[in-house]
């Protein structure tokens, strides 16, 4: 999560590896589609801009974030595919589906990405209320989708920089 000494989309303090022959899958969550949709913009204008091609980029879509595991696993079994990102947007309400989604999805990434020896990226806004989901997904935090594709980016680099892998 962004804070007052981190911006969502500040990485001038960071070097960033060339995305060029990387081929990256996002899946998205429907369920608060003005943010997600704001995630999912942000991390392909970010893929782009470091050098990941159009045509590379495979973007799903799922209903909810507690469907995001299943569809980065789909992903992942495409041996085309190196990393996935997810994306969605889990906003505290009255009830405990909160924690339930954030713990499953958090759990379900962490399986997948062992599993499949692939980088699962974690682009789930979890937050208190809309305004703070609004503040992360383009607005004065700057934008989770961004973080998430240069987190991909960086990951896959890395992975590479390793013989054997
Ligand atoms: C049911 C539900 C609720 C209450 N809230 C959210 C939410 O804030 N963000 C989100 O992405 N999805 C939510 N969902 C939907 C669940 O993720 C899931 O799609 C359904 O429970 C069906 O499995």
């Amino acid at each position: 999560m962004s804070s007052s000494l981190k911006n969502l989309s500040d990485f001038k303090h960071t070097t960033i590896p060339n995305g060029a022959g990387m081929r990256i899958g996002i899946v998205t969550a429907e369920w608060n589609i003005e943010i997600t949709g704001a995630l999912l913009n942000g991390a392909i204008k970010t893929l782009s801009e470091n050098g990941v091609t159009e045509n590379d980029i495979i973007v799903k879509y799922v209903p909810g974030s507690f469907e995001l595991t299943f569809g980065a696993q789909l992903l992942c079994e495409d041996k085309s595919i190196d990393s996935v990102i997810v994306l969605g947007c889990v906003i505290q309400g009255e009830t405990r589906h909160f924690d339930f989604i954030c713990d499953a999805v958090s759990q379900g990434v962490t399986n997948v990405s062992l599993k499949y020896n692939k980088p699962v990226i974690f682009g789930l806004l979890t937050t208190n209320t809309l305004q703070q989901a609004q503040d992360r997904s383009g607005g004065k935090h700057g934008n989770k989708g961004d973080e998430a594709a240069i987190t991909a980016v960086k990951m896959i680099s890395l992975k590479k920089s390793l013989k054997g892998q």
